[in-house]
């Protein structure tokens, strides 16, 4: 970390004029303005530019230096995105500028954009976003993945996003620790007592979780986001833009659109907690329903036309091995996003689409649905047979 210097507003000023990005003339502003739990984010602009240097401490934002991180999470996500530039390029932010030692980038400003959280908990509708998010997944997928990729380039590219700090995030916050009495856990308080005498005590989900840990340790299928949850993304009704790629890796395929889907059907359960007309949640939902459906649709023929394009592997072109394949995706996919409606409950981080439920009473009640209904889906997720309607049936017969 030699060269390396934490930056405030007035060293972010510093910094950028010494890029050249702004001219030396200019008297601009600058704002530290990351809400996310990781990293910090300036937007520094005057009259003619803004624009967003992102760095990394080394220590996790929203705990402290208690919880020390690597800051080659900022080297790996700027890495991440160049990949994603070449192969999606629409729907990631434009790099200016990186510094691996500073453990930083300047990237485009997206303010017009939303973030999609935030929409969908006032209802937004993105009508651009299955097509957008359904090409950024199959194409980063299948041109990262060995179907396409030269072997001895896929496991430099492995090599390249060996990402231990960030995976290790994930490997407790996502598989573990939800699953027992750990102290880094946030249970609202009217919880606990599910917690202790139901949810805790069921050894089997122990086991999925188990199962599907012991993938994310340990199966490099494709360059994965990492963390593609309704956070990382800025929208609006034309564009779609993918962020936050610091926990990219080579991992399981299924995981990016798990964890997708996982915090859209949180967001499907929160409206149980919500003060609006049925009216209006029965469309929302019905939405919801149909932006699961059409990615999941899309997906399946962009990744089958790349398959049939572009696949360089001679061993691995039948159509029996791509239905094999994809049907051991989908099932993988459902745990994955499972295993996140439950992180999300009572791990560390939340999702506001629940916690702005004021009522802790209230919140407690939602809460439960999430955990019965990501249970559900996460024991029968081997009989849903690659079928994304056998799902939605069983997320209506449990919450409608
Ligand atoms: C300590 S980091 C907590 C969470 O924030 C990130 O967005 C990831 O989802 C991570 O698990
Ligand atoms: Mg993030």
């Amino acid at each position: 970390m030699s060269n390396y210097y934490p930056l405030d507003e007035k060293e972010a000023i510093l910094y950028l004029k010494k890029t050249g990005i702004i001219p030396d003339s200019s008297t601009p502003i600058a704002e530290e303005i990351g809400d996310g739990n990781i990293n910090m984010v300036f937007n520094v602009f005057d009259e003619n530019k803004s624009v967003i240097i992102k760095q990394a401490y080394p220590y996790v934002r929203c705990v402290g230096e208690s919880w020390p991180l690597s800051i080659d999470r900022i080297r790996i996500e700027a890495d991440a995105l160049e990949i994603q530039t070449k192969i999606a390029g629409d729907f990631v932010p434009k790099i200016y500028y990186r510094d691996n030692t500073m453990a930083l980038f300047i990237m485009e400003n997206l303010s017009h954009l939303s973030l999609m959280r935030l929409g969908m908990i006032k209802m937004a509708k993105y009508p651009q976003f299955t097509d957008h998010i359904s090409t950024f997944l199959a194409n980063l997928s299948f041109f990262t993945s060995d179907f396409h990729m030269n072997p001895i380039r896929k496991k430099e590219l492995v090599k390249q996003f060996i990402n231990p700090d960030l995976c290790k995030i994930t490997e407790d916050l996502i598989f573990t620790d939800p699953f027992y009495d750990c102290e880094r856990n946030n249970v609202n308080p009217p919880l606990r007592s599910y917690l202790e005498k139901v949810f805790w005590k069921k050894e089997y989900l122990k086991l999925e979780s188990a199962k599907l840990k012991y993938k994310f340790l340990t199966n490099a299928q494709c360059l994965l986001h990492g963390d593609l949850h309704t956070g990382s993304i800025f929208v609006n009704e034309n564009e779609t833009k993918v962020f936050d790629s610091e926990f990219a890796f080579v991992g399981p395929h299924a995981f990016d659109m798990g964890l997708l889907f996982g915090n859209i059907l949180i967001n499907y359960v929160s409206w149980d907690g919500k003060d609006y007309s049925e009216d209006l949640v029965k469309d929302y939902r019905d939405y919801l329903f149909y932006t699961l459906e059409d990615i999941y649709k899309q997906f399946i023929e962009k990744f089958t036309k790349n398959w049939k394009a572009e696949s360089n592997e001679i061993m691995i072109t039948s159509e029996e091995y791509l239905h094999y394949y994809l049907e051991h995706f989908f099932s993988d996919m459902i745990g994955f996003a499972s295993l996140v409606m439950i992180r999300r409950m009572h791990g560390l981080a939340h999702n506001i689409d629940i916690d702005e439920i004021v009522s802790p009473e209230v919140r407690k009640d939602i809460q439960i649905k999430v955990l019965e209904l990501a249970e559900e889906l996460l024991m029968k997720r081997n009989k849903f047979r690659n079928d994304i309607n056998a799902v939605i049936q069983c997320v209506k017969q449990n919450i409608y």
